[in-house]
């Protein structure tokens, strides 16, 4: 049964010289996909269905084309751009358009070459009245695949480009494992919560060409929808010329770096990895330094370099303290000094257990069962396998703890 409740689904379709699939595809969304979704029996509830067409200002008389169906069609809108500005660009001004002025619940991201089979639309709809808030369609779960007309290096780009792509953004975080089909072009966004969240001044995109796809997709992501795969049938483009560069593979890839680069979470491990490096150094560099001094006392030599030890870890512990809280962690600063007396004595602690008396475990127990030739597989075992993200998760959930906002 329907609730009265009726959203608003916008597809935006960019075109560029596309007057031999433009018109055909507005026959089609118009006379069968739509009415199909009105009279679909699992609805929930109705859609009302626009489309918003984002020209490049195409010489072809797209733009007229799509003037001449809206005549026809009553929920057919038409964005001139003054320039041609790349397809991203394009999509991110429809976006905003379909917010702002169509009222939009949801928003597509569709090609109007039939390369994206419209009938794959009330699928993804009726994944948006299940719940989800981003659903996705991947040319490599079951049921999908990419054309059969396309040749080798095509089909090459878009399978190792892909994987090249996933593992750049994601590796080996659970987006990785759950997003198949990442330069995929087929999408619906949730606006509410998800598409209202993001950036849509298109010259901050890092690229205004295909790899806007990726950064579209990275920052959703970022957002925790609710998201979905279903499989996407592919094809071939059957009119029209393919605006595919061939600088597309260069441009995702640059995209991809960029992105994983300047995440937040990159930046911050970058920063608490050259911290804990420096830390390391000042415990080797101290130990040299201290023994020698401490040599000046007349104690045995065993007693001088645990001392020499335990000082120049101690500083390393403090530059640790000091280093990650100006800057790895700056943006969650503790300041007060009794905050920073009680933070340090945990951090101390934590360091001494996590840095010192566990790896000093691994490594004894290790050398007592497998002999003392293990010694320095040991160590990188126990400080990578270890303290390294012992450390990271203790300073990110107890020391340097995000308060609730
Ligand atoms: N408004 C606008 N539309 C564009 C622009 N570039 C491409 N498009 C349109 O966006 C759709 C998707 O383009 P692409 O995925 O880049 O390339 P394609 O031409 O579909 O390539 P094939 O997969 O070979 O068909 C096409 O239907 C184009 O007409 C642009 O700069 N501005
Ligand atoms: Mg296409």
């Amino acid at each position: 049964m329907k609730t009265n409740q009726t959203q608003t689904a916008v597809i935006v379709i960019p075109t560029y010289n596309e007057i031999d699939n433009i018109g055909k595809m507005l026959d089609y969304l118009f006379t069968k996909t739509f009415p199909y979704i009105h009279q679909k029996k699992t609805n929930q509830q109705d859609w009302n269905m626009k489309v918003l067409v984002v020209d490049g200002n195409s010489p072809d008389g797209t733009g007229k084309l799509v003037t001449q169906k809206a005549k026809k069609y009553k929920e057919i809108y038409l964005y001139t751009e003054t320039s041609k500005d790349g397809i991203g660009a394009a999509y991110l001004k429809g976006f905003k358009y379909a917010m702002s002025k169509l009222k939009a619940d949801v928003v597509f991201e569709f090609d109007g070459d039939f390369q994206h089979p419209p009938e794959t639309i009330p699928v993804m709809l009726q994944a948006i009245e299940d719940g989800y808030d981003y659903v996705i369609g991947s040319r490599k779960i079951k049921g999908g695949s990419n054309p059969k007309g396309w040749g080798f290096k095509r089909v090459f780009f878009s399978e190792v480009g892909g994987l090249v792509a996933r593992l750049i953004m994601f590796f080996p975080f659970k987006n990785f494992f759950k997003v198949t089909d990442p330069t995929t072009g087929l999408k619906v966004t949730r606006v509410k919560g998800i598409l209202d969240q993001l950036d849509m001044d298109y010259s901050h995109l890092y690229s205004k060409s295909f790899g806007y796809k990726l950064e579209l997709l990275f920052n959703t992501l970022k957002l925790k929808p609710k998201f979905k795969e279903i499989p996407l049938k592919f094809q071939v483009r059957t009119a029209g010329e393919s605006k595919i560069q061939t600088q597309t593979a260069k441009d995702i890839f640059r995209v991809v770096f960029l992105l994983r680069w300047h995440d937040d979470f990159t930046q911050k491990f970058l920063k608490f990895g050259t911290i804990g490096g420096f830390g390391f150094l000042i415990n080797f560099f101290g130990l040299k330094i201290f023994s020698s001094l401490y040599k000046k006392m007349q104690f045995q030599i065993g007693l001088i370099n645990f001392l020499a030890n335990a000082t120049a870890s101690e500083i390393a512990i403090i530059s640790n303290f000091i280093g990650n809280n100006l800057w790895t962690f700056a943006k969650q600063k503790i300041t007060s000094s009794t905050q920073i007396l009680s933070k340090f004595v945990a951090f101390n602690l934590s360091s001494i257990v996590g840095g010192i008396l566990v790896p000093s475990f691994i490594i004894g127990l290790g050398t007592q069962f497998l002999g003392d030739q293990y010694k320095t597989i040991l160590l990188f075992l126990a400080v990578f396998g270890f303290t390294v993200p012992y450390n990271w998760f203790i300073y990110n959930k107890v020391i340097w703890k995000k308060k609730k906002a």
